[in-house]
């Protein structure tokens, strides 16, 4: 199946479903929220029965979202009253914070044999850490998820309204630095302008999208920099956190650890849209295992072949591996102990 079919499918099976249950990541972002916001219009105006959660979201931090006080911080106790499941911006079972009870109903179905409910849905732009969807949307090469829904709409031919247009807009800039980072392309930029067409506010959304960085992240981010490598031959950029470094920032709550995922992500964009680099790669240690993210500037390099190369893969533009090993800084560059 192609991404239109896979979309025009999803959006069947929401439209046809009965109870529908919308999960973003814990501690959303506001691409997770609007995802989520950008759905529930949707399923508002057809007056669906639906639940909507982010694990920890935060009081008063999104209310420039529409819908968005509709998604609760706290999950159902029981998946089985939902036909659809449908999970946004998650990049892993573990970021939805109902790892257990999703494994557990997949775990069942299986078992019984039957194809029991829910039916569940992943629509995301992270790398594919599992296959475990019954319909996964990935692309890697979208700026936003909340991109996503815009597509998943349009598939099902639904009629973008102001509300829809915020929420769009909402995600895309969050996740593109307010067009800052290399994910802000011709396509983003004019699906941007499509959205203010329909009403979104730039001004609103970007003051309320610029004010939510804090220390931390801006500590990722210098240290990001400062290990930086360029190679001017190969126009290679290259910088990561050891295992070390990472625990040095004192990022060891949950909450921090999804922002480092999603942080990794923008550092990486951002990287690879400085003066000179065809290629820009992203290495972290967790817990013995180095992630690398890939994205290219170039149309000529295509970094899904390199992530193959380590047993990864992704899109044209953007890709990512995963290893297990130790990360060695050197004065060269990065080496991988394999453990
Ligand atoms: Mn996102």
């Amino acid at each position: 199946m192609n991404y239109q079919e896979k979309l025009k499918l999803a959006y069947d099976k929401i439209i046809k479903a009965n109870n529908i249950l919308l999960v973003s990541h814990i501690s959303p972002d506001a691409d997770a929220v609007s995802s989520v916001a950008g759905l529930i219009e949707v399923l508002k105006e057809k007056n669906k029965k639906f639940s909507a959660f982010s694990l920890g979201k935060k009081e008063g931090v999104y209310n420039f979202i529409p819908n968005e006080e509709l998604v609760s911080s706290e999950a159902p106790k029981s998946l089985n009253q939902f036909d659809v499941v449908v999970i946004f911006d998650c990049g892993s079972l573990a970021r939805t914070g109902i790892e257990m009870k999703i494994r557990a109903s997949l775990e069942i179905r299986r078992q019984s044999g039957i194809k029991k409910f829910p039916y569940f849905i992943e629509i995301d732009h992270h790398e594919k850490t599992e296959d475990w969807a019954d319909l996964e949307i990935r692309r890697q090469d979208k700026a936003s998820t909340s991109t996503m829904v815009y597509d998943l709409l349009k598939a099902g031919d639904y009629q973008i309204n102001k509300n829809v247009s915020e929420c769009v807009l909402s995600g895309l800039m969050a996740d593109t630095g307010c067009f800052l980072y290399s994910n802000a392309t011709s396509k983003t930029v004019a699906l941007a302008s499509e959205m203010l067409n329909q009403g979104a506010s730039f001004n609103k959304i970007l003051r309320a999208t610029t004010k939510n960085s804090n220390l931390l992240s801006l500590k990722i981010w210098g240290r990001a920099i400062e290990n930086l490598h360029f190679n001017q031959e190969t126009g290679l950029v290259s910088s990561g956190l050891t295992e070390i470094e990472i625990k040095e920032l004192e990022t060891s709550s949950e909450e921090n650890e999804n922002l480092i995922a999603d942080l990794f992500g923008i550092i990486v964009s951002f990287l690879s849209s400085l003066k000179g680099v065809k290629v820009a790669l992203l290495l972290r240690e967790e817990d013995g295992i180095i992630k690398g993210s890939l994205r290219s500037n170039n149309s000529e390099i295509d970094v899904a072949k390199i992530a193959g190369q380590f047993g990864g893969g992704g899109h044209k533009k953007a890709a990512g591996f995963s290893l297990t090993g130790k990360l060695i800084k050197t004065d060269k560059g990065w080496k991988v102990r394999r453990s």
